[in-house]
């Protein structure tokens, strides 16, 4: 039985998924209780391939590929692959591993304590210099308009290095909504209608990151992810804020296993070779 999942999505990666793939297979041989799950999401590139041939041709048993057909985003991914789950810690981090897998020991210490743990760039001691001028504005004014719209406290909402204890998770993906770059900040919304603890941790960004193009357009995600802000803020107006002290029937309570209609998209998971 895996106690921590953690999700690694990925989308046309085909030129970094080889390094990306030792480096995984290493931390998860360290990791032998953790499970691994890559989420590619309709790749016209040979991703999945390379990710299915890996799996299938070595010995580890934590290691899986779930391939979703046709791309439906980042979020959508996740939220999938999250409800699917049933360890008690879940974790995502990007695919790319724009931040080193090592982070993922902090966020699993940080559950110990919290219901949920993020990584923030803002934390991070060093100046990042790998980020463009352009992309770091961006992010400042992103963040600036995620404060000034949900009251977050957050100095960054949108690393792809996040935690979560399991009822939270369920919790939070179940209810939400966007569907863009913006959910991320949606996720921290709902943790604080819930009423749950948010601690963060410093997110230091890989230097061969910079050379990586992104998926998120400049210009026009932006706009779209402002309008997510304003549509999450009155598609949630119902739900009620809760105290801040964790939900319900919390620990060691395990849930049903969610039937999320609205997650429906065709679904292949390639788990490693049994007797291996
Ligand atoms: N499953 C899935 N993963 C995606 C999608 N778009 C981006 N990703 C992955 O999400 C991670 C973050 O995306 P990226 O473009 O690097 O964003 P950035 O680093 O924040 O600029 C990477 O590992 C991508 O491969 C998508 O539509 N579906
Ligand atoms: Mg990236």
């Amino acid at each position: 039985m895996f106690s921590v999942v953690v999700i690694l999505p990925v989308h046309n990666e085909s030129w970094l998924i080889g390094s990306v793939l030792g480096q995984v297979t290493e931390y998860a041989h360290a990791h032998p209780q953790w499970r691994f799950i890559f989420v590619d999401d309709g790749s016209t590139d040979d991703t999945p391939r390379k990710i299915s041939d890996h799996i299938e041709s070595g010995s580890l048993r934590n290691m899986e590929l779930q391939a979703l057909n046709p791309n439906r985003g980042k979020a959508r991914a996740l939220k999938q692959a999250i409800l699917d789950s049933t360890e008690e810690f879940v974790l995502f981090t990007d695919g790319d591993l724009a931040y080193r897998l090592e982070h993922l020991d902090q966020l699993a210490a940080g559950l110990e304590h919290a219901d949920i743990v993020i990584g923030s760039r803002q934390l991070a001691e060093e100046r990042q210099t790998n980020i463009t001028f352009l992309r770091r504005m961006t992010g400042s004014i992103f963040n600036l308009v995620v404060r000034l719209l949900t009251g977050l406290p957050h100095k960054d909402t949108q690393a792809g290095l996040k935690g979560f204890q399991r009822n939270a998770a369920r919790a939070i993906f179940r209810a939400q909504v966007v569907t863009d770059f913006a959910f991320d900040a949606e996720l921290l919304f709902l943790a604080r209608k819930l009423g749950l603890v948010v601690h963060e941790i410093p997110a230091r960004v890989s230097s061969r990151h910079s050379y990586k193009k992104s998926k998120v357009s400049l210009l026009k995600d932006p706009l779209r992810m402002f309008a997510s802000l304003l549509r999450m803020r009155v598609l949630h107006r119902k739900l009620k804020r809760r105290p801040h002290r964790g939900i319900p029937g919390y620990s060691g309570n395990r849930p049903s296993h969610a039937d999320d209609s609205g997650t429906a998209a065709t679904s292949e998971t390639i788990h490693p070779k049994p007797n291996e």
